[in-house]
């Protein structure tokens, strides 16, 4: 046990030695050696070497030019469909713009925010399957593979009132599973996106760090639903703004803070993604931790979607889905 534990401890302290620069990978082959100095990555022969020090040390890896033009289309298309009535999939949530929310606006395209649980839509589920996706994620996941959390965000033009942006927070604040390192996000831009239309901004390295409290941003105009935030980040932390390319990719750790600026185009930026986790996971019971709240808020919100009685761990079961290998707990 205590051998065990020194040993996790020198991955750790040696994991902790080299400070790559880098940020864009080009997809290149892998070395064919890794010494066992790592943490948040498996041995693999998908990533190179410095590929695999970049997550270890940042907590996030952009893979260029890795969904096709062909799929995006077609995710758009789907997505377009949804926003048209024209097809509704079961257990999928569509959310608002706060500063639209509440008005009488019929459903299109121009007052959807984000769709959320897509794991019934065989098109856009295409994504979480597809096999460029999880090639990667399985350097972070190892085989077993669940898809455990779906999004397609359409960040609007901002209104002035500075709603479209999203405060920096860390994913693992909603998923009630561990361990942290067998959980990563694959999001994937479905145009370019800078800063100018709010593409995601990263606080390099802040995965070794811990969960942190997460509430709703006091912002002047609102905040849309669950948008949680971090109040107390360091300020003068470094911020790396993600300039990315269609098709491009960034896979990142659950405690990685993230978020994205306000969207200044009359275009509406698009991104697919989707939460993987290993199929070992275990659920874990978040009364009288700091996620107590943001579970009410979730059953809360459920409750108008017909799934009275289910307790959260039920939800999470019945959205998450196998996509590679066996699977286990989740
Ligand atoms: O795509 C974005 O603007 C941010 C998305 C995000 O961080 C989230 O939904 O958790």
């Amino acid at each position: 046990m205590e051998r065990g534990r020194a040993a996790h401890r020198l991955r750790v302290v040696l994991g902790h030695l080299d400070h790559p620069d880098i940020i864009g990978h080009p997809t290149i082959s892998p070395a064919t050696f890794h010494p066992k100095q790592f943490q948040y990555t498996r041995d693999n022969n998908v990533l190179s070497l410095e590929q695999r020090k970049f997550y270890e040390e940042n907590g996030f890896l952009i893979i260029k030019n890795l969904v096709s033009d062909a799929d995006i289309a077609r995710f758009r298309n789907e997505f377009e469909r949804i926003c048209r009535n024209e097809v509704k999939p079961t257990g999928l949530r569509i959310m608002r713009d706060v500063t639209i929310a509440k008005s009488e606006y019929t459903l299109n395209e121009k007052v959807v925010t984000k769709i959320q649980d897509f794991q019934e839509d065989e098109e856009l589920f295409r994504y979480c399957t597809l096999p460029e996706i999880l090639k990667y994620v399985e350097c972070f996941t190892g085989p077993n593979i669940m898809a455990m959390h779906t999004m397609l965000i359409n960040k609007p033009p901002d209104t002035g009132e500075k709603t479209s942006r999203h405060p920096l927070h860390q994913d693992l604040h909603y998923f009630p599973f561990r361990p942290s390192n067998d959980i990563v996000c694959a999001w994937t831009a479905m145009e370019h996106v800078d800063r100018n239309n709010g593409c995601l901004v990263v606080l390099p390295g802040t995965h070794k760090g811990t969960l942190k409290l997460h509430d709703y941003p006091q912002w002047e105009k609102g905040v849309n639903i669950l948008y949680h935030g971090i109040q107390d980040y360091d300020k003068n932390s470094e911020r790396i703004h993600l300039v990315m390319e269609k098709g491009d990719t960034v896979f990142f750790h659950p405690l990685l803070i993230h978020g994205s600026g306000r969207n200044q185009t009359q275009g509406f930026r698009k991104a697919i993604s989707c939460h993987f986790a290993d199929a070992n996971c275990h659920y874990i019971d978040v009364k009288g931790t700091s996620q107590e709240k943001v579970e009410k808020e979730v059953i809360t919100m459920m409750k108008f979607q017909e799934t009275k009685g289910l307790t959260m761990k039920d939800v999470w079961r019945i959205r998450a889905r196998l996509v590679k290998g066996e699977q286990i707990n989740l």
